[in-house]
């Protein structure tokens, strides 16, 4: 699925409007306020490097005579490892023009036998008093026979509820990942050992690696302190010198508990776990630093052979 230069390359498209260019924002952390966001102008392209695999990820400005172009020239679709697909769900007059759209692209993926992962976001979830439940029931078993034989999920999603969005995204990478089920057991047992109720690896620009959440409601608070951290902190933290930086930061929650982040280091690139335990009475502080240290050894092997 993942060609050999490691280069994944993952395109946000749908309709004018839909929410591309906002959740591609809320994911990366530009706390942009919402009236700032423009309609996007032909290809957006964001590019980042988590050790040796670039990723590549293409935000389609969705207006009609972009589209035309698109799927004319076709060429933005080649060797497209990961397809997010949005749908505004609160738009039902545009249901119809969103699912041709999509059949176009399905059929230029299959004239060049291609298979992507696909997740489709039926986007904009909050505005619910404009989402009939029965025409999104049509809209999605249309998407189902349009798409055989493609690795497909659906997501519904908002950007008033971040997590959402993550679990959407998380879902994608790691559908492309063949070392995804290695790395979760991993974090899984990470979490054991330190009595978290929820873990997440991420790069240090924000990009989740990995995650493990034992319920729903730890991973809303895992999302929570995400965002906290990597918003506002992870600006501040890489202001610091490299001898002023913790080695661990702890946050308190007062009644929903405490998180920590910690940072790793795996070949000259910074890692940060962020944890969450609704508990923190549990956690012996000196036996969470030991079992860290050995499960990022074990971690540090899973993510150098991620895309492989
Ligand atoms: N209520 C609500 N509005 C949203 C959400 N996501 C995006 N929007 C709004 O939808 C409008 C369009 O968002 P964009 O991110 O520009 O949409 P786009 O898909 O990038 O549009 P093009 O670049 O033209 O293709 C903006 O006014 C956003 O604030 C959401 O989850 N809920
Ligand atoms: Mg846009």
């Amino acid at each position: 699925m993942v060609n050999s230069e490691k280069s994944i390359k993952i395109i946000f498209a749908g309709l004018d409007e839909g929410g591309k260019t906002s959740i591609l924002n809320a994911l990366k952390k530009k706390n942009y306020a919402l009236d700032d966001i423009k309609p996007t102008k032909g290809i957006n392209r964001l590019s980042l490097k988590v050790l040796d695999v670039s990723f590549n990820e293409f935000d389609l400005g969705g207006q009609e005579m972009y589209r035309k172009i698109y799927l004319q020239k076709k060429e933005a679709f080649y060797n497209t490892d990961l397809l997010f697909y949005v749908i505004d769900i609160s738009a039902p007059e545009r249901y119809s023009d969103a699912l041709d759209y999509y059949k176009s692209i399905v059929e230029i993926l299959s004239e060049r036998e291609e298979r992507p992962t696909v997740v489709v976001l039926f986007h904009k979830i909050d505005k619910i008093e404009k989402i009939k439940e029965e025409q999104v029931q049509n809209v999605q078993n249309s998407i189902l026979n349009i798409s055989i034989d493609l690795d497909l999920e659906f997501f519904r999603t908002s950007i008033f509820e971040p997590q959402t969005l993550m679990n959407a995204y998380s879902h994608g990478i790691n559908r492309i990942s063949k070392q995804t089920s290695e790395l979760s057991a991993q974090l899984k047992e990470m979490a054991a050992e330190t009595f978290a109720d929820a873990i997440l690896l991420t790069e240090s620009n924000g990009f989740i690696i990995g995650e493990y959440a034992k319920d729903d409601e730890s991973r809303e608070m895992l999302m929570n302190v995400y965002n906290y951290l990597i918003g506002a902190f992870s600006y501040m933290y890489k202001s610091l010198a490299q001898t002023d930086k913790p080695e661990r930061i702890l946050i308190d929650w007062e009644d929903k508990g405490h998180s920590f982040l910690d940072s790793t280091e795996i070949d000259n690139l910074e890692f940060f776990f962020i944890k969450y335990t609704s508990n923190p009475r549990k956690v012996v502080q000196k036996f969470v630093l030991r079992s860290l240290i050995q499960s990022s050894k074990q971690i540090r092997n899973i993510i150098k052979s991620y895309f492989d």
